[in-house]
């Protein structure tokens, strides 16, 4: 059938059948989640139907452009994938979604070639390459690249889907590899830090110049669009060593809370000053490569919207263990990685002084696990190994031969499959619940990913702790994906929420939204008391993060109608863009626990620039009806009276709910129809709207300067005294054939690709005429 019948079909069914379909998915089960074509370093989600996934560049079996691909994007209902052309290397970047809904990547490292050795068109010195004539990759240093999400079928054919990645016309200031990018409340980005070009950790030892590290660190911050010149942070050079990928979480002063090494800060960035919070307790590192997990906590009105943030496992590994860019000093995966959390409040509303707080250990110990938020408030803990670190290495100061590393080259082993829930909400000794998660066979160490999807399952990816792509070492180059389905899809009946809005402002007046008495059974004045409205961004995930992911419940009251339905008359974000950075977002509505599937919504402008922000206005009294009841089966998700437990049905491995099996898959096929055509719609609309608002100017692109490599040497050379050169170290870590008779000096090697769809990659902006 074809798309568009399918679609006009799927409109008649839902026309005549509005009613919340049945789940069929076992909670606290795993799913094949089929393959991603390239391994998951990277995830994010452009809409209902697509996560784009980026990979470092290596020689996966899928090609592109007659070499091997390193970007993917994967069809949500489908899970399946289709490569997509990225030009430079995005090994170890870092990214964020735009005001627009568009999403950038920052960073990555130089161009690489078969074995992760250097690429074979050397920049001058000899220290990077800025290409490889057998992966095809450029170098991504200072790469800045820009995706505009598409429905699936547009992806392959229209070049404003595709990656725009041309460093020659668009780059940063410097380069970085690990940076840390985080959004302000006008949508622009602070990038942060980073290495140079890279290494296990971000220090020679002993570490005699903490600063540039003889040019290998990159102790400054930039912004996209620019603000300035790169400036030096003192942060990075007093956490020298693990400060890249620093934790940062904006604050609703507009400071940016900024964690690195056992340190701590409230970053004020419009006077580059520093203030500085407690250390990390107990010598726990949470950066990578200890890499802990971390989350901002929902913001809930219960809370007043004060953001706390939670930090779970990383390593106490002692300092001298870590070693220097070239490995660590130790056998890692000997070394227990931490199980203890700790969460601090950095602007405490009552004017205390921040502290970290202690809270429930995780019920096993984790490097590289990761939060993801799920719609009821509570936030799973997935992915990691309970020994050693991330990062990978082909010796240890110890262990100094491959064939002797006894978990190849990754430095963590004893994977952690089993996933945990952390309750905010829930009693000191009582957060952590591992109840009814089944674990996970797959192995998900360095370079794994994680992200919530639309129907509120997780999408659990990646795992590569190789140089390059190796399918029988001990933790092989992974790409299977799994979903993940939390307990709440023990639920017979999902809420289906009706006229949500697809744009949503700071502060102004509050909207309805319709819940049919379809989606609850039992009393309808519980049911409302029970319902929360839930915005989530789910982040850009790499390297146990989710950068830029956040939690909010919108504040509520409800009425109560006659006829079963549930009016929820529901607040805008508050009135403070640094709460909930503009940009896209998920919308689900919980009923007891039980969440919607997502709306996309688009929050403040859809611009760069200050938000508009209104008072909030106050919501009606709400209005309760007594004797009225929901019509969903009993059992279902919206019923006060469920007693479903995530325990029973996914131990036994059993599901009541294969009855529903039929009408489910009907029942999908006709809302993945719908959702396609709806959102179609919504892109065309956005895309109008960004062609009519938007000058042609609106990039603040540089046109200065190719893409990096002649300022690179400038910075190699700064102090070779204290810098071992990459080419020494690749000897080891990166194994490169580096002798000095294969340096050729040639020059930048930036020729248009050819064969992509079009034939070229024009900016969006530029000339190419929009859809
Ligand atoms: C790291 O330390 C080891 C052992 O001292 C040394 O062999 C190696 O050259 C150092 N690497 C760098 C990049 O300093
Ligand atoms: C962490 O920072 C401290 C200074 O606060 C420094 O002494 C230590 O060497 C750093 N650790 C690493 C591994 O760089
Ligand atoms: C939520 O809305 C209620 C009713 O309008 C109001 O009393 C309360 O202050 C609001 N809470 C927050 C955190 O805005
Ligand atoms: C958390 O607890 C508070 C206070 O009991 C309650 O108001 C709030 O709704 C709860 N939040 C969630 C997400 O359950
Ligand atoms: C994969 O890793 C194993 C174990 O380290 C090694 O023996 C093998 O040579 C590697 N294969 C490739 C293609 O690098
Ligand atoms: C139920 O009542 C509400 C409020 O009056 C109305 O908006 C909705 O359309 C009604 N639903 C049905 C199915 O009649
Ligand atoms: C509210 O929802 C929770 C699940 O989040 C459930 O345990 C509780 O029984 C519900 N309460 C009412 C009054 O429906
Ligand atoms: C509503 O419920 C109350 C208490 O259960 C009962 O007394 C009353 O008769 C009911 N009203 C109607 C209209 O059903
Ligand atoms: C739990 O996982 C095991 C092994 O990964 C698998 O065989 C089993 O079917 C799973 N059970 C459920 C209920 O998903
Ligand atoms: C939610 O989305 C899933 C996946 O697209 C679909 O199978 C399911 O029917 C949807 N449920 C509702 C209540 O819309
Ligand atoms: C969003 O903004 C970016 C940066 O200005 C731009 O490149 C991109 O094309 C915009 N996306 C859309 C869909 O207009
Ligand atoms: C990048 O843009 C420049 C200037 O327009 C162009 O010459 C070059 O071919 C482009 N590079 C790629 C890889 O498309
Ligand atoms: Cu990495």
């Amino acid at each position: 059938m074809l798309p568009r019948q399918l679609s006009l079909l799927a409109l008649a069914l839902a026309a005549a059948a509005p009613a919340a379909l049945a789940q069929t998915h076992t909670p606290g089960s795993f799913e094949d989640g089929g393959s991603t074509l390239v391994s998951a370093m990277m995830m994010f989600i452009g809409n209902d139907e697509v996560v784009y996934i980026l990979d470092k560049a290596e020689g996966n079996a899928a090609q592109i452009d007659g070499h091997a691909a390193w970007g993917a994007a994967y069809n949500i209902a489908g899970r399946t994938s289709q490569t997509m052309s990225v030009i430079t290397n995005t090994f170890c970047a870092s990214g964020m979604h735009l005001p627009n809904g568009s999403y950038v990547t920052f960073g990555g490292n130089g161009a690489a070639g078969p074995g992760g050795n250097m690429g074979d068109v050397l920049a001058p010195g000899g220290y990077s390459a800025t290409y490889d004539t057998t992966y095809g990759d450029y170098s991504g240093s200072t790469s800045i690249r820009i995706l505009n999400p598409c429905k699936w079928d547009e992806i392959s054919s229209n070049a404003d889907c595709q990656w725009f990645d041309n460093a020659t016309l668009l780059h940063m200031q410097k380069q970085r590899w690990y940076s840390a990018a985080e959004p302000l409340g006008d949508g622009s980005i602070a990038i942060i830090g980073g290495f140079v070009e890279g290494g296990y950790i971000n220090r020679n030892w002993p570490n005699k110049d903490p600063a540039t590290e003889g040019g290998a660190a990159e102790p400054t911050y930039e912004f996209y669009p620019s603000k300035g010149d790169a400036t030096v942070m003192n942060f990075m050079i007093k956490t020298s060593g693990l400060n890249s990928y620093a934790h940062t979480y904006l604050m609703p002063s507009g400071k940016m809370f900024v964690q690195a090494n056992l340190s701590t800060m409230l970053w004020d960035w419009q006077n580059n000053q520093e203030t500085e919070l407690p250390a990390m307790p107990d010598g726990i590192i949470r950066v990578y490569p200890a890499s802990g997990a971390t989350a901002m906590m929902p913001l809930t009105p219960a809370n007043d919207y004060s953001p706390s943030v939670l930090f779970c496992g990383g390593s106490d590994m002692p300092d001298y263990y870590w070693g220097n860019y070239s490995w660590p000093f130790y056998n890692t995966w000997t070394y227990a990685a931490s199980a203890k959390c700790h969460y601090i409040t950095p602007e405490p509303t009552d004017g205390s002084d921040p502290q970290y707080v202690e809270t429930d250990d995780m019920p096993k110990g984790r490097t590289m696990g990761q939060f993801v938020h799920l719609p009821n408030g509570k936030m799973l803990v997935v992915n990691g190994g309970s020994m050693g670190t991330a990062g990978f290495s082909k010796q240890t100061l110890y262990v100094t031969s491959l064939a002797d590393m006894p978990y190849d080259q990754s430095l963590a082993a004893d994977p952690v499959g089993q996933p945990a829930i952390y309750d905010p909400n829930a009693s000191s000794g009582s957060h952590w619940s591992t109840e009814g998660l089944n674990t996970s066979s797959i192995a998900r160490l360095y370079h794994s990913s994680a992200i919530l999807l639309p129907d509120a399952s997780v999408l659990i990816a990646g795992s590569n702790p190789n140089l390059d792509v190796n399918m029988t070492a001990i933790y092989p180059t992974t790409y299977d994906a799994e979903v993940f389905y939390p307990p709440y899809f023990s639920a017979t009946t999902r809420p289906s929420p009706q006229n949500v809005p697809s744009t949503l402002s700071y502060g102004g007046d509050y909207f309805n939204v319709l819940l049919p008495a379809s989606s609850y059974s039992g009393s309808a004045n519980d049911a409302a008391d029970n319902t929360t409205v839930w915005i989530i961004r789910t982040g850009w995930t790499t390297h146990a993060m989710n950068m830029g992911q956040r939690s909010m419940q919108l504040n509520n009251t409800y009425t109560v109608n006659s006829n079963g339905s549930i009016t929820l008359h529901v607040s805008q974000l508050p009135p403070n863009p640094n709460l909930f950075q503009p940009g896209p977002a998920m919308l689900f509505v919980t009923m007891s626990g039980v969440p919607s599937n997502a709306t996309f919504v688009l929050i403040g402008s859809g611009d760069f620039g200050d938000q508009p922000t209104s008072a909030a206005s106050a919501l009606p009294a709400k209005v309760q009806l007594d004797n009225v009841s929901g019509s969903a089966p009993s059992g279902s998700g919206g019923s006060s009276s469920s007693t479903s437990s995530s325990g029973d049905s996914s131990s036994s491995g059993s599901t009541s709910h294969t009855g529903a099996i039929i009408g489910g898959i009907v029942g999908a096929v006709a809302l993945v129809g719908i959702l396609g055509a709806a959102f179609g719609v919504y892109i065309a609309r956005q895309r109008r709207a960004a062609s009519q608002a938007k000058p042609a100017s609106m990039y603040a692109m540089s046109s200065v300067g190719g893409a990096g490599a002649l300022g690179r040497r400038d910075v190699r050379n700064s102090d070779s005294s204290a810098f071992v050169p990459l080419q020494h170290e690749n000897k080891s870590m990166w194994d490169a054939s580096g002798n000095a008779s294969n340096f050729s000096l040639s020059p930048y090697h930036d020729e248009p690709r050819m064969g992509g769809p079009s034939g070229e990659f024009d900016p969006y902006y530029q000339n190419a005429p929009r859809r």
